[in-house]
C-alpha cells in the first residue's frame, strides 16, 4: 500500500489487495495475498483489529477508525493515536523487552500497525471471567510495571531525552481526554453518557453525595494531568493483557502519556478487583479457592512490582533524581528515599484503583466482568460491594499499609450486604 495515499479504514475484503506489497505482510503472512485469510475480531472500544493468515503464517493489522468505534460516528477520534500507541510500544519494548508484541510495520497515514499475531494467548478477562490461571502472571505483570515506570522517568533517563519525550506524548490530546472525563469525572455526576446496573441507585446516591470523596477525586485527576513522571501505558486493564497459562503480554497503550508511576498498576489492580467480585456469578464449587487465587496476583504483582523497583533503584538510578552524588556517595543509604518515592507510587495506585472500580461500573465502557452476568439482582449486589470498596480505597489511600491490606479489604466487602 502506498502510505501516502489518504487515510481509508480497511475491510476484511480490501485489505489483502491493500496490503500485499507490504513487505512485513509478506515475509509473515506469504507472498500471495490472494490466499490470505482475514479476519476482523476488534472486540474493543476504538479500532479495527484484523487477523492475516496465509501460507507463511499470521500477523495481527491494528487500524484505528476515525471514531469511537463503541459510540459511532458522533463521536470523532483523531486517527494519531495510532503514531502514539507505535512509539509507545517501541519504548516498552525498550524498557521490559518481550513484554509487548513485536511491531513488524507502521504506516501513519493509514494509522494501522501490523504486530506479531500472538498465539494461543488470549485476552486475560476472558480467562478470569472463566475461571482460568496463569502461571508467573504477577511477576510479569509487577515487572513489567515497575520497569516502564522507572526506566521512562528522570530517575532513569537523560533529563534531555526525557524531557522530549513528554513533549512528544503531550500530543496525544483527546485520548487522555477521555480518561478525564469517562474514569475521573463522570461516575460523579449524572453524565449524559453514564449507565448504571436497575438496584444501584442508593449506593450511586451516596458516593455522588460524598463531597470528600469527589475532592479526592479530583485531587486524583489534577495530579493525573500534571504529573509526567513517566510513560504510563494508560489503559492497563485486563483486556490489554494477553495470556497463555503461562505467558502473559501487555497489549494497546494508545492511552499513553506521561503521568504518575502508580498510575498502570493501580488501575491493574481495580481490574483484579472486579473479577474477584464478580466472581459469585461466573463459579460453582471452587469459588473460594479461585477468588483467593486473584488476590494472591494483586498481592505477588504488588510484591513483583517493589522488588523489581527495588532493583531498578540500586542498579540503574542513572538520571538527576536522587543521585548517587546525595546519598550513597555521601555515606548515606538512599533506601529510606526510595521508601518514600514507593510510598507515593502506592498512594496514587490505591486512589486510581478505587476510581477505576468505579468507572466501570457507572460511566461509558463498562467491563464484561460485570456486564456478562444476565442476573440484574445479583450484578447489583455484586457491583454494590465493588463500589463500596472502591470508595473506601479512594477515602484511605494515603494510610493503606500494603497490598495484602487491600486483599483483606477486599475479603471483607466481599462478604457484606451493601445493598
Ligand atoms: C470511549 S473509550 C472507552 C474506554 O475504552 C478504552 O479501552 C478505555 O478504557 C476507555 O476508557
Ligand atoms: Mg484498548
Amino acid at each position: 500500500m502506498n502510505s501516502n495515499t489518504s487515510y481509508e479504514a480497511l475491510s476484511v475484503d480490501t485489505l489483502p489487495q491493500r496490503l500485499r506489497d507490504v513487505p512485513a505482510l509478506v515475509q509473515h503472512v506469504g507472498p500471495d495475498a490472494a490466499v490470505w485469510h482475514v479476519q476482523e475480531v476488534g472486540d474493543g472500544n476504538l479500532n479495527l483489529v484484523f487477523i492475516v493468515s496465509g501460507s507463511v503464517g499470521k500477523v495481527i493489522v491494528k487500524q484505528a477508525l476515525p471514531y469511537v468505534r463503541l459510540v459511532g460516528d458522533s463521536w470523532p477520534l483523531p486517527l494519531y493515536r495510532a503514531f502514539y500507541e507505535y512509539h509507545a510500544l517501541t519504548r516498552q519494548a525498550a524498557r521490559d523487552p518481550g513484554a509487548v508484541p513485536e511491531i513488524y510495520h507502521f504506516d501513519e497515514a493509514q494509522a494501522l500497525i501490523v504486530m506479531e499475531f500472538l498465539a494461543p494467548h488470549v485476552i486475560l478477562r476472558r480467562k478470569l471471567i472463566a475461571g482460568e490461571k496463569v502461571a508467573g502472571l504477577a511477576d510479569f505483570l509487577g515487572r513489567f510495571c515497575a520497569r516502564t515506570a522507572f526506566r521512562g522517568s528522570e530517575l532513569s533517563m537523560p533529563s534531555p531525552d526525557k524531557k522530549a519525550d513528554v513533549a512528544l506524548f503531550a500530543g496525544n490530546v483527546e485520548i487522555p481526554a477521555i480518561t478525564e472525563a469517562l474514569v475521573f469525572t463522570d461516575p460523579y455526576f449524572d453524565a449524559e453518557m453514564n449507565s448504571h446496573t436497575d438496584g444501584l441507585g442508593p449506593v450511586i446516591a451516596q458516593l455522588r453525595g460524598d463531597a470528600a470523596l469527589k475532592i479526592k477525586v479530583q485531587q486524583m485527576l489534577q495530579h493525573f494531568v500534571s504529573n509526567t513522571e513517566t510513560m504510563v501505558h494508560g489503559d492497563l486493564h485486563s483486556g490489554s493483557i494477553m495470556s497463555t497459562d503461562s505467558d502473559s503480554r501487555v497489549i494497546d497503550p494508545e492511552f499513553v502519556q506521561y503521568g504518575p508511576m502508580g498510575f498502570d498498576i493501580g488501575m491493574l489492580c481495580a481490574n483484579f478487583l472486579m473479577a474477584y467480585f464478580s466472581q459469585p456469578a461466573h463459579r460453582g464449587a471452587d469459588l473460594s479457592e479461585y477468588q483467593e487465587w486473584i488476590l494472591q496476583v494483586i498481592a505477588d504483582t504488588a510484591r513483583s512490582f517493589e522488588a523489581e523497583f527495588r532493583h531498578l533503584w540500586a542498579t540503574e538510578r542513572t538520571g538527576i533524581l536522587y543521585p548517587a552524588s546525595l546519598f550513597e556517595d555521601q555515606g548515606h543509604d538512599s533506601a529510606a528515599a526510595c521508601d518514600a518515592v514507593l510510598a507515593g507510587i502506592w498512594h496514587d495506585a490505591w486512589a486510581v484503583c478505587g476510581i477505576e472500580m468505579h468507572r466501570r461500573c457507572l460511566s461509558l465502557a463498562h467491563n464484561a466482568d460485570f456486564e456478562e452476568v444476565a442476573d440484574v439482582a445479583l450484578r447489583a449486589r455484586l457491583e454494590a460491594r465493588n463500589l463500596s470498596m472502591g470508595a473506601e480505597l479512594i477515602h484511605t489511600a494515603d494510610t493503606i499499609a500494603d497490598a495484602q491490606a487491600v486483599c483483606a479489604l477486599a475479603r471483607n466487602f466481599n462478604r457484606k450486604d451493601v445493598l
